[in-house]
C-alpha cells in the first residue's frame, strides 16, 4: 500500500468527532433518541399500559448492561409476545414469495432449515447472531430502543447490527413507527446474511466514521431509503428488500400499490430527501440491483470531506484509519 500512511492519533484533527476504533468501543455507542416511547407519547399503544412499559424496562436493562463480548441473554418470551410473532411471521409466509427479493428469500429459507425461523417463537438474538456470523461476520448487540444515528451507523462499521430484544405491543402487530425485536428478525435479518448486502451495510457504517453532523444526517436518510425501505427491481417486477417494508403487511402493500410515488435510486438526490418516520412513507427509492445501488453510493461518498480514510481489519476487528491520498 504506497503512499497510504497510518495515521496516528494526534493526526486527526481535533475537530473530527470521537468514533469506535475496535468493537469493543461499541460499548459507548448506546446513545438513545427519545422518540415514541411507551412511556412518553400518548400516542403510543402501550401508553396505557402498564405491564408493557414494565417489560420494556426489564427487556432494556439487558442491553444497558450488555458489554462487548458477552453472550445475549436470553428471553423467556410470554405467550402474548409470541402471539404477535406469529400474526406477523404468518403474514410474512403469505406475502414473501411474491414482494420479496430473491436474496431475502434465500436467506429467509436458511433461517428456516437452522429452526431458527418456526412459527410459534421468537427468536433468540444470540442464536441469530451466531447463524449470520456463519454468513457474512456481522454479530448483534441488544439495544435497548432507537439509537442515535451517529452510533447505530458506527456499529455497522464492525459489521455489528444493534438489535432491539422486546416486542410490539400486541395490539399494533401490522405497523409500528419504532424498531422492536420483529422488525429487526423479519427486516432485517435474513438481508444481513446476504454478503452483498452485508458489504453495503458496512460501507454506510464505515463512511458514518468522524463525519459531521451534516454527513451523518444524510447518511442515515439514505439507510432509511435503502436498507429499511428499498424497493428493487427483478425481471421488471418492483420486489422489496427494505427491512421495514418486510416486518409490516400493513406498509409493504402500501409501497406495491399504486399510492406512493416512486423514484429511481439516487443518493445525492435521496440524501437530502426529507421523510416522516410516523407513517407510511409517500416517497420509495427503487434500486437496479444491490450491485448497482452499491456503486452508487460508492461514488457519492468518495465526494464527502472527511480528511482521512478507514478499512476495516476483520482479523482484529479494529478500524485502521489512512491519510487520503
Ligand atoms: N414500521 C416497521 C414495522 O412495523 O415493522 C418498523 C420500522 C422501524 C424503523
Ligand atoms: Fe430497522
Amino acid at each position: 500500500f504506497a503512499g497510504v500512511n497510518l495515521l496516528t492519533e494526534n493526526n486527526i484533527s481535533s475537530k473530527t468527532p470521537w468514533f469506535p476504533r475496535h468493537a469493543s468501543d461499541l460499548d459507548n455507542c448506546n446513545h438513545l433518541m427519545t422518540k415514541y416511547e411507551p412511556e412518553l407519547d400518548m400516542n403510543h399503544p402501550g401508553f396505557a399500559d402498564k405491564d408493557y412499559r414494565e417489560r420494556r424496562k426489564q427487556i432494556a436493562e439487558i442491553a444497558f448492561a450488555y458489554k462487548y463480548g458477552d453472550p445475549i441473554p436470553s428471553i423467556a418470551y410470554t405467550e402474548i409476545e409470541n402471539g404477535t410473532w406469529q400474526r406477523v411471521f404468518n403474514t410474512v409466509l403469505d406475502l414473501m414469495p411474491k414482494h420479496a427479493c430473491r436474496e431475502y428469500k434465500a436467506a429467509f429459507e436458511k433461517l428456516q432449515a437452522a429452526d431458527i425461523f418456526v412459527p410459534h417463537r421468537i427468536p433468540q438474538l444470540e442464536d441469530v447472531s451466531s447463524f449470520l456470523r456463519k454468513h457474512t461476520g456481522f454479530t448483534l448487540r441488544p439495544a435497548a430502543g432507537l439509537l442515535t444515528a451517529r452510533d447505530f451507523l458506527a456499529s455497522l462499521a464492525f459489521r455489528v447490527f444493534q438489535s432491539t430484544q422486546y416486542v410490539r405491543h400486541n395490539n399494533s402487530p401490522f405497523h409500528t413507527p419504532e424498531p422492536d425485536c420483529i422488525h429487526e428478525l423479519l427486516g432485517h435479518i435474513p438481508l444481513l446474511a446476504d454478503p452483498s448486502f452485508a458489504q453495503f451495510s458496512q460501507e454506510i457504517g464505515l463512511a458514518s466514521l468522524g463525519a459531521s453532523d451534516s454527513e451523518i444526517e444524510k447518511l442515515s436518510t439514505v439507510y432509511w431509503f435503502t436498507v429499511e425501505f428499498g424497493l428493487c427491481k427483478e425481471n421488471q417486477q418492483l420486489k422489496a428488500y427494505g427491512a421495514a417494508l418486510l416486518s409490516s403487511i400493513g406498509e409493504l402493500l402500501h409501497a406495491l400499490s399504486d399510492k406512493p410515488e416512486l423514484r429511481p435510486f439516487e443518493p445525492a438526490s435521496a440524501s437530502v430527501q426529507p421523510y416522516q418516520d410516523q407513517e407510511y412513507q409517500p416517497i420509495y427509492y427503487v434500486a437496479e440491483t444491490f450491485e448497482d445501488a452499491k456503486d452508487k453510493f460508492r461514488r457519492w461518498v468518495s465526494t464527502m470531506s472527511r480528511p482521512f480514510e478507514v478499512r476495516f481489519n476483520p482479523h482484529t476487528e479494529r478500524v485502521e484509519v489512512l491519510d487520503s491520498v
